[in-house]
C-alpha cells in the first residue's frame, strides 16, 4: 500500500487539526469522510483500524496511526525534514507535550465539549463547559500575551493540536473580544498560506 489517506468526520475539530497540518507540509492525501449518524466509525471495516471507532486516522503506506496528537507527531517526525514544527530540544519537546496533552484535557472538556453540546447536540452541561472554556482561555490569552504563538516567536504542532477547538468555541457563541491575545493568535495561525478553514458549525 502507498499514500496518505485521512479518516475523519465533515465536522470533526481533531481531524481538521490534520487536514491543516497536512496542508501545511504541503503533501497530498485522500480523504476518506465516514457518516457519524450511520456509525460508519463503528464498522467492521473501521474498527479494524481503530479498535476505538474514532476519527481522526491516518493510513500512511502500511503504517495506521489514530489520534490526533499521535498523527502531529509521526508526520512531523517523518515529512518535517528541518523539525521546524517539532523541534528536537528536550525542553521544547516537553512543552509541545504539554500543550498535547491540554488538548487532551482541559480543551476536551471545556471548549470541545462546549461547541459540541451547542452546535452538535452532544449531552452535557453547557453552563459547566462554558465556565471551564472561560478558565482555559483566560490562561491561554495570559500565556499568549507576550509571545505570537504556544512555543514564542515560531509556530510548532502544539499550535496546530490548539488552535481548533477554541477556535470552533468562538463560532459556537464564545466572545473572543474579551480574549485579545487569542483573537491575535487566531489571525496569525489563519493568515498562514496553508491554513485550511475550520468546519463552519
Ligand atoms: N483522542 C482522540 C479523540 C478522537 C475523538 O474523540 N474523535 C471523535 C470525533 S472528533 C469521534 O470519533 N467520536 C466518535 C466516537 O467516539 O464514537 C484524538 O485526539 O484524535
Amino acid at each position: 500500500m502507498s499514500g496518505i489517506t485521512l479518516y475523519s468526520f465533515s465536522l470533526s475539530g481533531n481531524g481538521h487539526k490534520i487536514r491543516h497540518f497536512l496542508s501545511i507540509l504541503g503533501l497530498q492525501y485522500e480523504l476518506k469522510l465516514l457518516d457519524p449518524h450511520t456509525q460508519e466509525h463503528k464498522s467492521k471495516e473501521f474498527v479494524a483500524l481503530n479498535p476505538l471507532g474514532q476519527v481522526p486516522v491516518l493510513v500512511d503506506g502500511d503504517a495506521v496511526i489514530c489520534d490526533s496528537n499521535a498523527i502531529l507527531v509521526y508526520l512531523a517526525q517523518k515529512y518535517d525534514a528541518d523539525n521546524t514544527w517539532y523541534p528536537e530540544d528536550v525542553l521544547l519537546r516537553a512543552e509541545i507535550q504539554k500543550f498535547l496533552s491540554m488538548s487532551a484535557g482541559e480543551v476536551l472538556n471545556g471548549p470541545n465539549l462546549y461547541r459540541g453540546i451547542k452546535v452538535i447536540g452532544k449531552p452535557g452541561d453547557l453552563e459547566q463547559t462554558y465556565d471551564k472554556t472561560i478558565n482555559f482561555f483566560v490562561y491561554l490569552d495570559k500565556h499568549l500575551s507576550d509571545r505570537d504563538y504556544l512555543l514564542g516567536a515560531k509556530p510548532s504542532i502544539a499550535d496546530i493540536a490548539l488552535y481548533t477547538y477554541p477556535k470552533l468555541a468562538v463560532k459556537a457563541g464564545v466572545n473572543v473580544s474579551d480574549f485579545p491575545h487569542i483573537a491575535k493568535w487566531f489571525a496569525r495561525i489563519e493568515s498562514g498560506l496553508s491554513y485550511v478553514d475550520a468546519p463552519e458549525k
